[in-house]
């Protein structure tokens, strides 16, 4: 927590690069053996955590399980670590939180996880965020604990849940419809071709799929179809290809807003930051994946290596930024970490000079005309320059951030906007002097142009209303008038005044066409108006 903590000081890319991928998904921490669940129009995507202090190769720290959120497959909120192993009495403390599964059942929620070496346990909460907690209060398989790891966990259209585990072979149990136990033996189920470990189990039509982490190494993403849910499978091939400057892998499958996406990881980060050092920190990535009319899984390439790993999925629906956002809701970030903040959920901290929070597709509709920033500074603070589709984008707005006495002192900053319209990626970009942190950020949200400004006005051209009846001229103007000039059609000039006035007489005119002239300020609009006719 402290400002130097920061473990990404450096950055890799070139500003320029950083539009056009999300991959991985998560910047902010190391995160692996994605789980994803829809739920509420929804994307929820459990994942376990690597730890930033992880050392050799096979050498995993893994302690608790994190979850991450969307609605638009680009945005992230970050929802923080939702269960540890502090939650499993019975199983180690301090290393083996290994790769979990969360399911909705009975308004419940179930999330199936593995403790290294004491087999699979389950825990259970009213809320996909928790808290969780062990219904058993020891483990739910033991059958060969070392095998017994990365459960995936699926319901049927029938109602019936199964549960399929295991590296290096793959076994599968009924569970019962308290989601806490099972009925019946633990099956073990033919070695597939190239099967390792990682299996993901559902359902996507008429077909059962489980798909796993193949070949190793590096993993790819192998995939094995059935018309029955405990099989016999068949081994369709490879969705996926590893990669040599991967490891592991490990699928994690769903369909959300009529598209369908295969998660996985790769070591992108951790190479970016130590690239002569092959450590166990892995980083969840995401890619659209299409199905054939037979139910064949179309190959999708390698996520990409670099950071960023090209190319990403597409936004589903655009950021609303009228509402509260979380400031750990992020597209891609440089720099930040991620913490618990003292007024609930996360903040982002970690921020120093030159670090950013990039967000895509944010509607600004017909304009934002200001900002609110919930930040808290024990130091001088810094500033939040709100900047348009880059890094270097056009300036919209900037909160100046003091001092508020401390890291976890909050409060609301707020600055004028101007210049956002439209739809756009939005770059939060951080500034300040020194080196440390500047200062920590919980949430922001904009506030909509209520009415158009003179100037908008103008420029929109909607300013001037003009009324001729016979005999009579009215004008009525948004803004102060300098001059008001009546030109008939042969160039005949006749000054109408300052613009104090706003109704003449004109009897006496000769009936015809003419132009009235009316000037504001460096803008001057010309109507054309019928007298008398
Ligand atoms: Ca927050």
């Amino acid at each position: 927590m402290t400002p130097n903590r920061k473990t990404f000081p450096t950055l890799l890319l070139a500003l320029g690069s950083i539009a056009l991928a999300e991959n991985p998904i998560v910047q902010t921490k190391f995160t692996a053996d994605p789980a994803p669940m829809v739920w509420n129009d929804t994307v929820f995507l459990y994942t376990s955590h690597d730890s930033d202090i992880a050392t050799g190769s096979g050498s995993f720290q893994m302690s608790n399980w994190l979850l991450y959120t969307t609605t638009d497959m680009v945005n992230w909120r970050d929802r923080g670590s939702i269960a540890s192993l502090k939650n499993f009495k019975w199983g180690p403390q301090d290393n083996g939180a290994w790769a979990p599964q969360t399911i909705q059942s009975n308004g419940k929620f179930y999330l199936y996880a593995p403790l290294h070496g004491q087999g699979i346990g389950v825990l259970e909460s009213s809320s996909p965020y928790g808290p969780f907690t062990d219904p058993l209060g020891k483990a739910l398989i033991t059958d060969n604990v070392w095998d017994d790891i990365d459960p995936t966990v699926y319901i049927d259209s029938d109602g019936q849940a199964y549960l399929y585990f295991g590296n290096p072979d793959s076994w599968w149990v009924k569970l019962n419809s308290n989601m806490t136990s099972y009925s019946g033996g633990v099956t073990m189920i033919t070695r597939l071709n190239t099967y390792q470990e990682g299996p993901w189990f559902y359902k996507h039509g008429s077909n059962y799929y489980l798909a796993f982490a193949s070949t190793c190494c590096p993993e790819g993403i192998g995939y094995a179809m059935a018309t029955s849910p405990t099989g016999p499978w068949t081994y369709k091939g490879s969705i996926m290809d590893g990669n040599s400057n991967s490891s592991g892998n490990h699928p994690g499958i769903i369909d959300f807003k009529g598209k369908s996406y295969v998660f996985g990881f790769n070591y992108a980060m951790t190479k970016s930051l130590d690239p002569n050092t092959a450590r166990e920190r892995r980083s969840v990535c995401l890619a659209e994946m299409t199905y054939n009319s037979d139910g064949t899984i179309q190959k999708v390439p390698f996520w990409g290596t670099g950071m960023p790993s090209g190319p990403g999925v597409a936004q589903v629906g655009n950021l609303d930024p009228y509402v509260q956002v979380e400031a750990e809701t992020i597209a891609w970030s440089h720099g930040v970490k991620t913490e618990p903040c003292s007024e609930g959920g996360m903040d982002v901290d970690s921020i120093q000079n030159g670090d950013y929070i990039k967000l895509k597709g944010v509607d600004f509709g017909a304009g934002a005309s200001s900002f609110d920033a919930r930040v808290a500074s024990a130091t001088s603070g810094g500033n939040i320059e709100l900047r348009l589709d880059s890094a270097k984008g056009k300036l919209v707005g900037t909160v100046a951030v003091t001092g508020t006495g401390g890291r976890q002192t909050w409060t609301t900053k707020s600055c004028a906007v101007s210049g956002a319209t439209g739809v756009h990626d939005l770059f939060l970009m951080f500034t300040g002097s020194g080196t440390g942190e500047l200062f920590g950020f919980n949430w922001w949200q904009f506030t909509r142009t209520t009415a158009l400004d003179p100037l908008e006005t103008a420029k929109a051209g909607k300013w001037l209303r003009v009324e001729a009846r016979a005999g009579q001229l009215s004008i009525q103007s948004d803004l102060p008038v300098d001059r008001i000039e009546l030109v008939s059609a042969r160039g005949e000039t006749r000054d109408l005044g300052t613009g104090k006035q706003t109704q003449w007489s004109t009897e006496g005119f000769t009936p015809g066409v003419y132009f009235l002239k009316v000037r504001a300020g460096s803008v001057t609009k010309v109507e054309r108006v019928l007298l008398n006719l």
